[in-house]
């Protein structure tokens, strides 16, 4: 599409890339009002300078290909976002062994440079880390910081000063279901009760461990393994008590009872009934669309919703998701529509994927 010249071109761009359908139909009205975006890779330049680090080892474990996260948060109130990585971890002891798994905090300079702040902030983290997400929880003024992770998911409190303390324990949010830690990959901040308190959704993902570790294809060619391979797993709702705890509502709430294999949520009042609601996007199984029943529980209406499959009818390997232009959704849902009512009569319930 760069190469494409575009007041002359224009009507090809909507025929080939129907995801610029709003931009192509911008240049061809007003051609002489258009604008070019460009973009330019300054990170040699800028400070940034951290590095990924899966663990992998020959074997390829699943967990290797689904990290990492990034959160951009103003975290010092300066009125510049800052950038925080995750990172992985050795495998299989899913220890940060070395500083090359260690997530990393980084600070804007306001020059288009950044600093590495992560020992002074401790944020380096524990474990196999996946996500995170931002928000000040506690509307304290301050933005606070929640990671998840393969095996320990961490809350950080922003306590002012540049400095963040791990809460996880006090705040009881460490991902811990049945006293067993799920894998958790994305979280969302979201007032499902309209209490003024942010709640913390947590997606999760398959029931993998080092000891349940499936391979792959021949020795010294291995291939990471397909989810459908392990077992999907339920999310967690974390209720915001008010007083730096939270109460894992999950089940209270229905959220519990419906088994997938989470990687992406998006949260958003898609019905416009004042109660914000949840969409998971699940790998390989269809996705769910949470609707909130006035901040007492939900109901999955995936499949109702027109938004659990493709067209085709079938799931597939759902990972990032956002809601967007809600005629545009309404629109691509109503066209199929047709083809997901003869699913209706054959789905499975909540749990029985
Ligand atoms: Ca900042
Ligand atoms: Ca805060
Ligand atoms: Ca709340
Ligand atoms: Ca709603």
């Amino acid at each position: 599409m760069s190469g494409v010249p575009w007041p002359t071109a224009g009507f090809r761009v909507r025929s080939v890339l129907a995801c610029t359908l709003g931009a192509a139909l911008l240049a061809s009205s007003k051609p002489s009002e258009q604008s070019r975006i460009g973009f330019e890779n300054r990170q040699e330049h800028s400070g940034v300078t951290f590095v990924l680090n899966n663990g992998s080892t020959d074997d390829k474990p699943i967990i290797d290909s689904t990290l990492g996260g990034v959160a951009l948060l103003d975290y010092d109130n300066d009125g510049y976002l800052d950038l925080f990585f995750t990172n992985g971890a050795s495998i299989p002891s899913l220890n940060k062994s070395k500083q090359a798994f260690s997530n990393r905090l980084y600070h804007n300079n306001h020059d288009g440079t950044f600093t590495d702040v992560t020992e002074r902030a401790g944020v380096a983290g524990e474990g196999y880390s996946i996500g995170a997400a931002a928000a000040d929880y506690d509307n304290d003024g301050w933005t606070d910081l929640y990671v998840t992770g393969v095996n320990r998911n961490i809350l950080y409190h922003n306590n002012k000063d540049g400095t963040f303390t791990d809460v996880t324990q006090k705040a009881g949010v460490a991902g811990i279901s049945d006293g067993r830690k799920l894998w958790s990959v994305s979280a969302a901040w979201i007032d499902y009760d309209n209490d003024g308190l942010l709640d913390l959704f947590v997606t999760n993902y398959l029931d993998w461990s080092p000891e349940n570790s499936r391979v792959c294809g021949p020795p010294g060619k291995r291939l990471s393994c397909p989810p459908s391979l392990y077992k999907g797993e339920p999310n967690i709702l974390y209720h915001n008590n008010g007083d730096g705890t939270f109460t894992d509502v999950s089940a209270a709430t229905g959220i519990a009872k419906c088994i997938g294999k989470g990687m992406g949520v998006a949260i958003a009042d898609y019905d416009g009934d004042g109660w914000t609601d949840i969409f998971v996007a699940n790998d390989n199984e269809r996705n769910f669309l949470f609707k909130n029943r006035r901040g007492q529980e939900f109901d999955e209406v995936g499949v109702d919703s027109f938004v659990a499959y493709t067209d085709d009818g079938v799931p597939v390997s759902s990972m990032g998701v956002d809601f967007r232009g809600p005629k545009k959704f309404h629109d691509g849902y109503l066209r199929i529509r047709h083809r997901i009512r003869h699913l209706q009569d054959e789905r499975v319930g909540c749990g029985n994927l």
